[in-house]
C-alpha cells in the first residue's frame, strides 16, 4: 500500500511539472515560458516559449505586453558573416494551423529593457501575448537566472 502511495506522489509530480506552466486559449497553447536574466539586479533579459497552434486558422503574433520592463521586443536573429546579429521583427509572427515557433537562444525570442526592479530565481512575472483578430492570451514567465548571458 505504501509502496502504491509514493508511486502516485512521484506521478503526480511529474504530471504537475508538465502541465503546471503552460498556456491555452482558443487552442493555442505556450508552453513554458521563461525569462532568463544573468544576475538578479539585471536589467535586461530575454524570453523563451513554444506557442503551438492547434487552431484551425493561423494566428498572428503581434507583441507582448507586460510590467516587467519599459521596453518588450520580439527578436529576430540573422547569421551574417558567421556573427549572430539581432533586430526586432518588423512583420508579425505568423503560425500557421498545426504548427509550432519556438521562441530560443539563436532564434527568435522576447527583448526586456530596462526591467523594473531585481527579480528572484522562479518568480513568475505576468504578460500578455498580443495576437491579431483580438486574441491575448496571459502567460507567467518563470525567472531563470544563469550565467549564459544574451549578448547583443
Ligand atoms: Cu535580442
Amino acid at each position: 500500500m505504501f509502496k502504491f502511495l509514493i508511486h502516485i506522489f512521484l506521478f503526480s509530480i511529474s504530471i504537475s511539472a508538465l502541465h503546471s506552466h503552460d498556456y491555452n486559449k482558443n487552442n493555442v497553447e505556450i508552453f513554458h515560458p521563461i525569462l532568463k536574466i544573468v544576475k538578479e539586479d539585471a536589467r535586461v533579459g530575454a524570453g523563451y516559449m513554444i506557442i503551438t497552434n492547434n487552431s484551425n486558422k493561423k494566428i498572428e503574433l503581434i507583441g507582448l505586453k507586460s510590467e516587467i520592463s519599459q521596453i518588450q521586443e520580439i527578436h529576430e536573429v540573422l547569421l551574417k558573416k558567421e556573427v549572430y546579429k539581432m533586430r526586432p521583427i518588423k512583420k508579425n509572427l505568423i503560425i500557421k494551423s498545426g504548427e509550432n515557433l519556438e521562441f530560443k537562444p539563436k532564434s527568435y525570442h522576447f527583448m526586456f529593457f530596462d526591467i523594473n526592479k531585481n527579480l528572484k530565481n522562479n518568480e513568475m512575472l505576468d504578460a500578455k501575448l498580443i495576437f491579431k483578430k483580438d486574441l491575448v492570451i496571459p502567460i507567467k514567465f518563470k525567472v531563470i537566472i544563469g550565467n549564459k548571458g544574451h549578448k547583443h
